[in-house]
């Protein structure tokens, strides 16, 4: 370090520390080890750790002390994992990773219980699937804000969408879509979260049919799902739902009007050169036959028109789903296409929902689009010709406002609650805040490296509250310890609450390529801290199966052995269970816990079974004994002193064996008590 910076680094620091000294009226705290509050010593630490004063700064804006918590929680996409991350801002702290797509084993998710179900519902045209590749979460909405209820993900490679449920942070549903192969334009809510919209990404055959590429204009198409939300229930209701045909561009992201757009959707896309690939056969291949153009279309579409149409029954029904057909939506306004820069990427509604903001990927600017424009040519019946499809176009200089030079490569855009807009420049790797207002870049900074999405506090609300941006960034070349080839992203915070921007924490996440993440605030947030006794956590209230304390039993029903057991520090009732060799097994586990963070685990050898077992919740477990032998059964969570206690034996005698204790079998019911010693 040169050595003059040192020194004012230094001197700067000692000011740092007595302010927060000053700041702060409550009596000092006792101090762990030596002086630690004395400037000497800390100036002595930052030397030996070579820390800059800015460095000493960002970490007392971002250590959140153990006690204390974060201010905010970010929602991101788990990427390839399939799984959502729940980050606290500012410490970057990772403070869960919520089972999704993918089996989760801690959270006893995919392993035999309930949360199976849900999986087992995730497949797609009847195949299963273990992974998912998540892209852009939605919280839920009620007039435009978070309300912190419940969030959405989607699944690009699989086309599907996961509901997640904020009360106990569990995936309650997976819906896959019928229609389309794979989706990107997800998942986007209505401002009061009626629907949760999904766009296809590469186009297909609607229903996931077959038909020769040659006839990629006629039969291949895209598609918009509004999946219909029913808040009472917490689920999607597939039923209620229904979807646009649109033509083959491959549509890409999407947002929601609001405000003054509010019943309109924005959707991008690329490839309206309809490039087919075939490079094997002298043809150009996907990438440069889709960069032929100028320009590609913003698709504008009004989905409250759409809802009626659609209520009117104007629709076809493929696979099951309600279609609003391309010449129907085309002929009725309910679509129109507005020219965008070469390969644009981002596209997102301000929060006063009168503009949208695209930017291009090959381009070196954010456009911006104004809906009072675009609804001044859509009521006026101004078109500018219309695509092969019979879709209007509107003219693109009458539909915006202006453009802005942000830097290489554009991808996507958030608010903060000053009028600034910050674009994630991929290229540049770099962050560029511009304002609104006048359409004039304020700040730029360096990020590290290649971001792609960015995110913002309530970022994506009708009132975003500014203070931190984060930089989801694609790589992370030497910014960490080398973990071999496969680098971890890398999440950087910035403090925006000034004019300038700054950098204050490098978060590596080592899970897969989150893409999208949103920050709400954490007083919005209200978990269940226990579930109340008996819960079963996806029927959302008591499960049939339920066992009170004393009730515990086995009953045998042919060659069907039903056991309700129940779990509580440190032990299961019944802690024997004895069956025939092809016997069904089913376990009926309840929590009788009511402390907080008393969970337990179960599993049991060898059946690939793993049980998280939360204050309350009710678990159900059904496999065929299939195996004679000697299988122990215990508590998989260090849940207090006798934890390695915790368990029991399931014996498997050989079929045909007469049982030596009969008494195992009885279906009276053994007291708890009466079962312990
Ligand atoms: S993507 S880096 Cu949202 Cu899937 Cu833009
Ligand atoms: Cu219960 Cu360990």
């Amino acid at each position: 370090m040169n050595t003059r910076i040192a020194v004012r680094a230094l001197a700067g620091i000692a000011v740092v520390i007595g302010t927060v000294a000053a700041a702060s009226c409550t009596p000092p705290k006792p101090q762990r080890g030596a002086d630690l509050g004395a400037s000497q010593s800390i100036k002595e630490l930052m030397q030996k750790r070579s820390l800059t004063e800015a460095d000493v700064q960002a970490a007392l804006e971002t250590y959140v002390p153990g006690g204390k918590h974060d201010e905010y929680m970010i929602f991101a996409s788990g990427g390839q994992s399939g799984q959502v991350l729940a980050i606290g801002v500012p410490s970057m702290r990772l403070l869960k990773v919520i089972g999704v797509f993918t089996p989760e084993p801690w959270q006893g998710y995919g392993y035999g219980g309930e949360g199976d179900k849900v999986l087992e519902g995730a497949t797609q045209s009847g195949h299963k699937l273990t992974w998912a590749d998540v892209h852009h979460p939605a919280l839920s909405e009620m007039a435009g804000d978070y309300d912190g209820k419940y969030l959405f993900v989607n699944d690009k490679a699989n086309a599907r969408v996961a509901v997640i449920d904020l009360a106990d942070f569990v995936t309650k549903q997976i819906v896959a879509n019928p229609l389309i192969a794979a989706d990107h334009g997800a998942t986007f809510v209505t401002p009061n979260t009626d629907y949760v919209i999904e766009t296809s990404q590469y186009p297909a055959p609607l229903g996931r049919d077959y038909a020769p590429i040659e006839q990629y204009k006629e039969k291949y198409r895209g598609l918009v799902t509004f999946w219909r939300f029913d808040r009472a229930l917490g689920r999607i209701d597939p039923s209620k739902s229904w979807a646009i045909e649109l033509p083959p561009y491959t549509q890409d992201l999407a947002d929601a009007g609001k405000l003054d757009s509010d019943g309109f959707a924005f959707i991008n896309s690329f490839n309206t050169e309809m490039a087919t690939g075939g490079d094997l056969e002298g043809k150009p291949p996907i990438e440069s036959g889709a960069s032929q153009n100028d320009m590609d279309y913003l698709h504008v579409i009004n989905w409250k028109l759409a809802e009626q149409l659609v209520a009117q029954g104007k629709t076809t029904t493929i696979k099951g789903m309600r279609v609003l057909p391309l010449q129907t939506a085309a002929e009725s306004g309910v679509i129109q296409l507005i020219g965008e820069p070469k390969s644009p990427h981002g596209c997102d509604v301000t929060p006063d929902g009168k503009e949208i903001i695209v930017g291009g990927k090959l381009d070196t600017h954010d456009t911006v689009y104004n809906f009072a424009k675009i609804k001044g040519l859509i009521d006026a019946k101004r078109y500018d010709g219309k695509d092969a499809y019979g879709i209007p176009i509107l003219a693109f200089k009458d539909s915006i406002r202006g453009q802005i030079e942000v830097g290489l490569g554009p991808l996507h855009s958030v608010f903060d609650d000053k009028g600034n807009v910050y674009t994630s420049i991929f290229l540049d790797s770099a962050v560029t805040k511009w304002s609104l207002k006048d359409l004039k870049v304020l700040d730029k900074i360096p990020v590290h490296y290649n971001i792609g999405h960015i995110l913002a506090a309530e970022g994506d609300t009708v009132s975003p509250d500014g203070k931190y941006v984060v930089a989801m960034d694609k790589m992370s070349i030497d910014r960490f310890a080398s973990v071999g080839p496969l680098y971890p992203q890398n999440f950087q915070l910035l403090d925006v609450s000034g004019d300038k921007m700054r950098m204050i924490f490098d978060a590596p996440i080592g899970i897969g390529e989150p893409h999208y993440a949103q920050m709400i605030k954490m007083d919005k947030l209200h978990p269940i801290k226990v579930y109340p006794p008996g819960t079963n956590p996806y029927l959302g209230k008591q499960d049939p199966n339920a066992v009170q304390s004393g009730k515990e039993r086995i009953e045998r029903h042919g060659d069907v052995v039903d056991v309700y057991m129940t779990a509580i520090r440190s032990h299961f009732t019944p802690d024997r269970i004895e069956v025939e060799e092809g016997d069904t097994v089913n376990l009926h586990i309840t929590s009788l816990e009511q402390a907080e963070d008393q969970t337990h685990g179960f599993t049991v050898d060898m059946y690939n079974v793993n049980l998280s077992l939360e204050p309350g919740k009710h678990e159900n477990v059904s496999f065929k004994a299939d195996v004679a032998g000697v299988f122990p059964f215990y508590c998989t969570e260090f849940c207090s002193a006798l934890h390695l206690e915790m368990t029991g034996y399931m014996l498997v005698r050989p079929k045909g064996t007469p049982a030596p204790s009969a008494s195992a079998l009885a279906s009276a019911a053994p007291s708890a008590s009466a079962q312990k010693k």
